[in-house]
């Protein structure tokens, strides 16, 4: 028998060659998570790994822990799960997982500033927090070719919240008509539930990234951006995104540590152990 929920503790950090979204993920794991038992994805915390190879700065270690990660989720076997990162790469082994385990019937809601849909040829900064899209559609090759076995397509992803897209990314939004719902869309459930719907996909993954947030609201992230979703916004859409169709994932990212309880994590995180 599977067990119903896998709650993943993945560090990676190594995509934003910033050890502060490690320090993030182990403080979510310390003030709201400590009285669970919780999966831990082993991270190196180690500077010197982070080599550019195949576009992709710190590639052969972040390789090595999604490799790591995929393996444990395929051993735990959760029918669900919720997984806090770390950067937002840190999803690319969560998604892959809940991919394959619905043999491809995933939606993937990609909630979050900026697009992470560079491809590593595309990338100015060649950190990989701006290409998991990209790991998840196979457009990383030669990196990800061991690991990414079958590629999600680009019509299984909805984005919600952009609004600091590199150029290539938006083109590669446009050029595959990804739905690009604006964080303050009036009709934000509405519009977000139908272009799910429209995906003709059963299951649902939802990717949040904390900067989707409006920084006036909450800004414990490491690169916030202005115009985003309001926090009295956000658990509403959750909800009914959990009320209007069979959600199997949650992923956590971005979160810079503040040292305290936080009203907005502490309600995601209650939303990500109950879904
Ligand atoms: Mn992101």
């Amino acid at each position: 028998m599977p067990k119903d929920k896998t709650i993943l503790i993945n560090a990676q950090w190594q995509g934003g060659a910033d050890r502060i979204a490690h320090r993030g993920a182990s403080e979510i794991k310390r003030l709201y998570l400590d009285d669970i038992e919780t999966a831990c994805v082993a991270i190196s915390e180690d500077e010197s790994e982070l080599a550019l190879k195949h576009g992709i700065i710190g590639c052969d270690v972040i390789e090595r822990q999604t490799k790591e990660a995929l393996a444990r989720l395929r051993r735990e076997n959760g029918a669900r799960l919720f997984t806090v990162g770390g950067s937002c790469d840190a999803d690319v082994a969560s998604v892959l997982y809940a991919n394959e385990r619905y043999q491809g019937d995933l939606a993937v809601l990609w909630m979050d500033a900026h697009g992470d849909c560079n491809a590593p040829s595309e990338s100015r900064t060649h950190l990989f927090y701006g290409m998991p899209v990209r790991a998840l559609v196979g457009d990383c090759r030669p990196a990800f070719a061991q690991i990414v076995e079958h590629p999600l397509k680009p019509a299984q992803f909805i984005h919600l919240g952009g609004r600091d897209l590199d150029e290539a990314e938006k083109r590669f939004i446009e050029e595959n008509r990804i739905p690009l719902i604006p964080a303050r869309s009036t009709a934000l459930i509405e519009e977000t539930v139908s272009a799910i719907r429209r995906s003709g996909r059963k299951h649902l993954y939802i990717h949040l990234d904390l900067d989707v947030l409006d920084p006036c609201d909450f800004p414990h992230t490491p690169v916030p951006v202005r115009g985003g979703v309001l926090a009295d916004a956000l658990l509403p859409l959750l909800h009914a995104l959990h009320k209007a169709f069979n959600l199997v994932g949650l992923g956590l990212y971005e979160y810079r540590g503040c040292g305290a309880l936080t009203d907005i994590i502490g309600r995601i995180v209650e939303f990500g152990r109950r879904f």
